[in-house]
């Protein structure tokens, strides 16, 4: 990683720090304390290897909504829309065409367990936006996935800070272990966000829209944090 992923992964801490000192001046106790939580070798970011409250497994558990689709690349698409200079819309053979990335990243899901050094190759969300060229006022992306949700006639969303899906390990990926990505853990293409919650990651990404205004997604609506810091518990709506 460069300097100059360094220099924004520090500035992230800090903002996350300055968040958590804010909400416990107002006694909102959203964090119980402004350090990273958590235990191990600091990792990339500088946060403690093993989040506070997880456990590390050697297995990869899945666990989505119960939809698994089944998208051969030939039908394969990715949109990127909203507040942007260039959108488009790719197909597997363009997005394949794109700089590709190793990388090795941990795991982190909210249901406590964290699957350590992945090994992916994929494509930075920060390639793409550098190709999409949001427009100013764009501080926020809206995700979609290609799984709708029972029970709803609506995809799988969640939502980040534009800041947040700009660190250079956010990936779109398609390969694990030196293997396709199986179907079943988002498979041809899913996100990875190595440094909040994975259901900031969606499995099966179908889209990618920059806006002004926060979109909470499906478990945001459904009282999950919409900040998601592994290294701050924060798991669940601000208390
Ligand atoms: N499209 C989609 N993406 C999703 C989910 C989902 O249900 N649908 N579940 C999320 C959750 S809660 C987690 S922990 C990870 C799980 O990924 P895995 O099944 O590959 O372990 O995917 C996330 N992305
Ligand atoms: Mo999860």
């Amino acid at each position: 990683m460069g300097d100059d992923a360094g220099r924004r992964a520090r500035s992230l801490i800090e903002r996350k720090q300055a968040f958590a000192a804010r909400q416990a001046a107002r006694g909102k106790g959203a964090f119980d304390g402004l350090a990273p939580m958590g235990s191990g070798p600091p990792n990339r970011h500088g946060m403690p290897r093993l989040p506070v409250g997880q456990r590390e497994v050697k297995s990869w558990p899945v666990l989505d909504l119960g939809d698994t689709p089944d998208i051969p690349t030939e039908r394969w698409q990715l949109e990127i829309d909203g507040l942007c200079e260039a959108p488009r819309t790719y197909s597997w053979e363009e997005f394949m065409a794109l700089p590709q990335t190793l990388d090795v990243s941990d795991f982190h899901c909210v249901t406590t367990w964290s699957r350590l050094d992945n090994h992916w190759i994929g494509v930075r969300f920060a390639a793409l936006a550098e190709r999409a060229r949001p427009l100013a006022d764009a501080r926020f992306v809206l995700i979609e996935a290609s799984d709708i949700a029972p029970g709803t006639q609506t995809p799988y969303t969640t939502n980040l800070p534009l800041e947040e899906a700009m660190l250079p390990d956010v990936l779109l990926v398609h390969t694990w272990e030196g293997k396709p990505l199986p179907r079943e853990h988002g498979g041809p293409v899913r996100m990875i966000t190595p440094q909040l919650y994975s259901w900031k990651g969606a499995k099966w990404i179908r889209r990618i829209t920059f806006s002004a205004a926060d979109q909470p997604g499906f478990w945001e609506v459904r009282g999950y944090s919409n900040t998601a810091y592994p290294w701050f518990d924060d798991r669940y709506g601000r208390r």
